[in-house]
């Protein structure tokens, strides 16, 4: 396979235009349709990145999770491109529904942490992560590197394809260039969601919402929590909240919302009212401009920096595994090893 390495770097050069990527043993221009399969985190990943091959590289993607993917026997169209996500690269899932797809007559692209690993071997073209070795069980900094190579993976493919101009190709670069002192930024944050652990930390239950690429970025911040204090969480498309999990909401659930002021803010915002109306206690993530105009009702406040919306789940991503982290060090759980999770579920 070919494997390209600090996929970001060989993407991008110092004047934020994207530079030939390493030959592809096929043509990204007449890719039909995009599925993306992980497990756990690394799905969640592929739930991101949809939303970018769609809305900026304009093609069809499917995701699924692997356990479901590989047994159902789904028919891949002719010119299709398969994109397995795994930091280990060796869940077995994840390596069987890339076996299916290879039957299927898919491209296959994986995107791992480890270049020796099986997936890596398997694949048409393997994209490192370079996360460097994850010390802990969940999956924290693999999560913001998958999504950088997606990202980097998405500019390429919208570039070639003409569906981007080359205006939006450099501002989308750019975005992505930023994205480290951004985290800086972030990080500051650090004390802020220690105190506001303390509330989570009491709940039995914990509700997280977003919107559009917001909603996966929701997804983990509830599978952080789960796995590593324990604490029952669950994450929901904003809009989804209303047909169901709102008969949950009371003053002992606090919710997470995740909201960057993008076209979709307005939309969260109501959805916001409808918990607080019902005695939700609100932690509102969001950047100056959404804190402005809805900060006042929230029970808690994180300002994350203003960014160009297309990065901006990599940077929430942050504070919902910070926050994770202090509940559990509050509730004294073993963060690095959870109890009954494996670094890599091979059986
Ligand atoms: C997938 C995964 C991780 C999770 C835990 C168990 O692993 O579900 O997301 O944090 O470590 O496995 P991988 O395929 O990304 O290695």
């Amino acid at each position: 396979p070919t494997v390209m390495g600090d996929a970001l770097h060989a993407l991008l050069n110092p004047w934020n235009q994207l530079v030939a990527m390493p030959p592809f043993p096929f043509d990204l221009t007449r890719v039909t349709k995009v599925t993306i399969i992980g497990c756990g985190t690394s799905y969640h990943a592929g739930l991101v990145a949809k939303y970018w091959f769609e809305t900026v590289a304009r093609i069809p993607t499917e995701v699924d999770i692997a356990s479901e993917f590989r047994y159902r026997g789904a028919d891949m169209p002719q010119g299709g491109l398969a994109v397995f996500i795994s930091q280990s690269g060796e869940t077995a899932d994840t390596l069987a529904a890339l076996a299916y797809a290879r039957k299927q007559g898919q491209h296959i692209i994986s995107i791992v942490n480890v270049a020796e690993s099986s997936m890596a071997r398997q694949s048409d073209v393997s994209l490192l992560t370079q996360a460097g070795p994850e010390i802990g069980v969940a999956s924290t900094k693999a999560f913001t590197t998958q999504l950088t190579v997606l990202a980097c993976l998405v500019i390429a493919l919208a570039a070639r394809r003409g569906t981007i101009d080359r205006e939006t190709e450099q501002r989308l670069c750019r975005a992505l260039t930023e994205v480290p002192s951004r985290s800086n930024d972030v990080l500051n944050h650090d004390q802020r969601l220690a105190e506001i652990a303390r509330q989570v930390a009491e709940a039995r239950d914990v509700l997280y919402l977003g919107r559009g690429t917001g909603y996966p970025i929701a997804l983990e911040g509830a599978l952080k929590l789960k796995e590593i204090s324990y604490i029952h969480a669950e994450g929901y498309a904003a809009g989804e909240m209303k047909h169901g999990p709102i008969a949950l909401i009371d003053e002992n659930m606090p919710i997470i919302v995740i909201a960057p002021s993008d076209n979709l803010f307005d939309k969260t915002a109501s959805n916001m009212q409808e918990v607080i109306a019902r005695g939700g206690k609100v932690i509102f993530l969001s950047d100056k401009a959404g804190i402005e105009k809805l900060g006042d009702v929230a029970a808690a406040t994180v300002e994350l920096p203003e960014v160009d919306p297309f990065v901006a789940p990599i940077l929430y991503t942050i504070p919902v595994q910070l926050l994770a982290y202090h509940v559990a060090v509050l509730k004294g759980t073993d963060v690095d090893q959870p109890r009954n999770l494996a670094k890599s579920v091979t059986v």
